[in-house]
């Protein structure tokens, strides 16, 4: 009996040689071995002395115990020796169950190989430190390979999705997902920088490939922070489809944005930071720089200080010089199109961004009852009028009083200290805000300007990086939106892997049976179902009359405390919970309805839109089709003159950082007015209203109207509605359209794994992943994928691939394909005839590819010796 662990059977995989398992143990009971040597098949030679059994005849008792030391020291090595063999491909492994994904994908780890397949889906766990498997030799290494042909990795998935793009001239998109820091970011840049490279061939590239590769990093200065999740925390979704020729040449692409954390520019919590391009500007501008711009040092911000958290803390050799980043950056807008000048207009504006957070107020008059506030920091708001080229006095009347009607008459009501400071507070984050926007637009002109011809018919392939799932000490609006953008994707991960696939075999009546995965629709139905919905709520006690995130609370609670994904603290507190698919939140209801409004007061955008500075006011939001259109007359004149191919800069720079507890605070998502182009313009210019359809892929995109609406409007506001929408229902537009966009495309999964919360390199938790293996789904994708069909053809199809083996060929009917299968004696489980389709397991197709290489190279062969007995 103290055998039975052992004795358990595993199947021999056809390369293994069996092994015995024999004791050179005398005088222990030769029976119970010979068991153990007999069922399993293996055959152990263990010195005596490693069992550290005295040499004398034993009692009874002491046998028993002498057998357990046997059994711990043998169940440990049967562990070794058998059950660590590593599986490239979850699919094959021989025994699934959580225990064995977990070991598996844990031993691959610490042999540094970081990606595992599970059939085509990716799963790639960070390990906090690059391997150097992402050079040139690599790229080249996997081009044009069959997916599992060479060892799991990156560049597989992108080159597979390119080469199914080619042959199926069908769009791609590769959808990444996971949780905050667990490596989405990285695996989309490294992505990008195989996409492009595949095109460039030896041929020349067309410059799109450079401007592609230098959004990134720009977008990511101006869009990602540290968090306490992770060092580079990308504090806004994007969507990057690259659009190429039929000849594979990459032809175009276009950047979508969403929601950018807008909060963070004006407070952050201790040990965050704010948004990295500050820190850069700061450490890397020279002497004349920091003079022009009137940059201070970032211990003199109150935008920058109050988190108490300067520079990223990694180890030694890791750190980021952010003297170098600013070169980078610097480099990297140049790849974009933004000259020089551009470059310090842009600065320029971060500067009075950073300096509004120093304006300070003071009570204006000495009388008690009068709390109104002028500004005590007379010279900053100096600087900051000299910056943006707006007049001192508007600048300080907009920032003291706001303008109301009575009547006929205009009157102004002075501000009281907090309300002073909140305006000051919007007019930063409207002006990021808008800087942000206008650089995607600009980005995306970039990407425009140099495609040649409109009348392509290629096919795109969309890469998807968004913020990953959030858990904070508190969680607030931003934590809503952004793990219900998380939930989105688990939904469209469901759908594709498990719902679809299993509605096909029902369809084609084969044999099946249904294997169980964790359906999240109810969480979104709890967010957005009509009426009653967190969404929908939210939007209602937005518009009503006297409502507080007390009343809302009471109306999330009263609808939705019956509700399985919906919680109610026990003690009472003004939060709630929310079941997602990868954890309990707690969110805090503080702020919920003022960051779902839209609350930017015309004020502030009319004297920003007053400068005298054009940048300003194309920052701001000028008809950006005239925006466009200027900007490509002026890139071609440029082109003409200069034509400036930049390095490969691809950044391989690791950051890690250290992980401590900590709150993030208050925060607006506000998309400024300004942005929206305002309802006279689109009266005036009617044809720059988007049609009913919003466009979904690149290659709709024709005129420059279209990619002006997608970029404006991808900031989230559905053009369809005339009146002003609230942050969260922007938001819930994007995500769907998105979703559409996706639902046309066929997907590829990588499914980014978190290594150890403490940005240890080459460190693995095994709670940690577990825990993300699970609420992935990943359980059941695998069983899904052993027991799936990963080919299927029509028999239309499957006759005009294979028609060289049919003996009818190209008259076959479907009979004949099923006899002709019948003939080729494949495993039956392997293959199932379905109502229209031929259903094939990979081992399966391999053979028919195999005899179908077989059959063309005989015919070849005939037709050289016949070519031979001519001449
Ligand atoms: P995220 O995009 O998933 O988080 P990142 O891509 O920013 O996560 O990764 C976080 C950090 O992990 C990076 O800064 C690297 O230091 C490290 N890392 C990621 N991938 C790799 C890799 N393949 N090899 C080595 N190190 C890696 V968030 O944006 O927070 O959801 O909102
Ligand atoms: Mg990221």
């Amino acid at each position: 009996s103290s055998s039975g662990q052992l004795c358990k059977e595993r199947r021999l995989e056809p390369s293994e040689t069996p092994v015995r398992i024999q004791l050179m143990w005398p005088r222990i009971m030769n029976s119970a071995i010979d068991r153990t040597s007999g069922l399993t098949g293996y055959r152990f030679y263990i010195r005596k002395k490693d069992l550290e059994i005295p040499d004398r005849t034993l009692s009874w008792r002491e046998c028993s115990q002498e057998l357990n030391a046997i059994e711990t020291f043998l169940t440990s090595f049967l562990q070794q020796v058998t059950c660590y063999k590593e599986y490239s491909d979850l699919c094959n492994l021989p025994d699934l169950n959580e225990r064995t994904l977990l070991d598996n994908v844990k031993s691959r780890f610490q042999n540094s190989n970081i990606y595992t397949y599970v059939g085509s889906i990716l799963i790639a766990v960070n390990p906090f430190k690059f391997f150097p498997i992402y050079n040139p030799k690599y790229v080249k290494m996997y081009q044009n390979k069959r997916l599992g042909e060479l060892p799991p990795h990156i560049f597989a998935i992108a080159d597979t999705a390119f080469y199914t793009m080619l042959r199926k001239r069908k769009n791609q998109c590769i959808v990444i997902s996971g949780e905050s820091g667990s490596g989405k970011t990285e695996t989309n840049n490294l992505l990008l920088h195989h996409l492009t490279a595949l095109s460039q061939k030896g041929a020349h590239g067309s410059g799109v490939e450079q401007t592609i590769l230098g959004a990134g990093p720009v977008l990511e200065a101006f869009g990602n922070a540290k968090t306490v999740h992770n060092n580079n925390s990308s504090r806004f979704g994007k969507f990057v489809q690259v659009n190429y020729k039929e000849n594979g040449m990459v032809h175009g692409a276009i950047v979508e944005k969403y929601l950018l954390e807008k909060s963070r520019i004006v407070s952050q919590a201790k040990n965050e930071r704010n948004y990295h391009v500050f820190y850069y500007l700061l450490a890397g501008s020279d002497e004349e720089e920091r003079e022009t711009l009137h940059l201070l040092e970032p211990q003199d911000y109150t935008y920058l200080k109050q988190s108490e958290c300067f520079i990223l803390d990694g180890f030694e050799e890791e750190r980021v010089d952010e003297k170098y980043e600013f070169e980078r950056l610097k480099q990297s807008m140049e790849m974009v199109g933004f000259s020089a000048v551009t470059q310090k207009r842009i600065f320029s504006v971060l500067s009075a961004v950073l300096l509004l957070g120093n304006v300070e107020f003071k009570k204006k008059g000495d009388q008690h009852h009068d709390e109104s506030v002028t500004v005590k920091t007379e010279s900053v708001v100096q600087i900051i009028s000299s910056l943006l080229k707006v007049k001192e006095k508007t600048l300080v009347d907009a920032l003291t009083q706001k303008r109301a009607t009575a009547g006929d008459e205009t009157v102004f009501m002075n501000y009281k200290m907090e309300d002073a400071i909140a305006t000051r507070d919007a007019m930063a984050k409207c002006l990021y805000g808008a800087l942000f926007d206008w650089i995607v637009l600009k980005v995306n002109q970039a990407l425009l300007a140099k495609r040649h011809h409109s009348d392509h018919q290629g096919n795109s392939i969309g890469v998807l990086d968004i913020f990953g799932f959030e858990d904070f000490t508190k969680n607030s609006f931003e934590q809503f939106c952004i793990n219900y953008a998380n939930e989105h994707l688990q939904y469209y991960f469901n759908q594709h892997i498990f719902k679809f696939e299993q509605e096909e075999y029902k369809k084609e009546g084969i044999q099946w049976k249904n294997i169980e995965f964790i359906d999240n629709t109810g969480c979104l139905e709890l967010f957005s179902k009509r009426g009653t919905g967190l969404f929908p709520l939210l939007d209602e006690e937005c518009n009503f009359p006297g409502a507080t995130n007390t009343s809302l609370l009471t109306k999330f609670n009263h609808h939705n405390k019956t509700y399985t994904y919906y919680q109610v603290p026990q003690l009472k507190e003004e939060a709630f919970f929310i079941v997602h698919y990868a954890g309990k939140v707690k969110y805090q209801i503080k702020d919920f309805r003022e960051k779902n409004g839209d609350q930017i007061r015309p004020e502030i955008v009319s004297v920003l839109k007053s400068s005298s500075l054009t940048f300003v006011r194309e920052v701001m939001g000028i008809d950006p089709v005239a925006l466009l259109r200027w900007s490509i007359i002026r890139t071609l004149i440029r082109s003409v003159f200069a034509f400036t191919a930049a390095g490969d800069n691809y950044r391989t720079s690791n950051r890690l950082r250290i992980n401590t507890n900590s709150q993030r605070r208050g925060s607006d998502y506000s998309l400024p007015d300004s942005l929206i182009p305002s309802e006279n313009l689109l009266r005036k210019n009617k044809s720059f209203r988007p049609k009913s359809k919003p466009p979904t892929m690149l290659s709709d995109i024709k005129t420059l109207k279209d990619i002006a609406s997608r970029t404006m409007y991808g900031s989230g506001r559905d053009p369809s509605k005339k009146q002003k929408s609230s942050v969260s229902a922007q938001f819930q537009w994007s995500l769907n359209r998105l979703m559409s966009t996706l639902q046309q495309a066929n997907p590829f999964f990588i499914r980014c794994i978190k290594s150890n919360a403490d940005k240890l390199p080459c460190t693995f938790d095994d709670v940690l992943v577990l825990r993300q293996l699970r609420y992935t789904g990943m359980l059941a994708t695998v069983k899904i994928r052993q027991s799936g069909y990963n080919h299927r053809l029509t028999f239309d199809e499957f006759i005009q691939m294979y028609k060289i083996l049919l003996p009818k060929g190209l008259l076959s009917s479907k009979d004949d394909v099923k006899d002709f299968l019948e003939h080729m004696k494949f495993m039956e489980e392997n293959y199932q005839i379905g109502i229209t389709k031929v259903f094939l397991r990979e081992t399966e197709k391999q053979r028919l590819d195999q005899a179908l290489h077989v059959a063309i190279m005989e015919r070849v062969i005939r037709v050289q010796r016949w070519f031979k007995t001519i001449f």
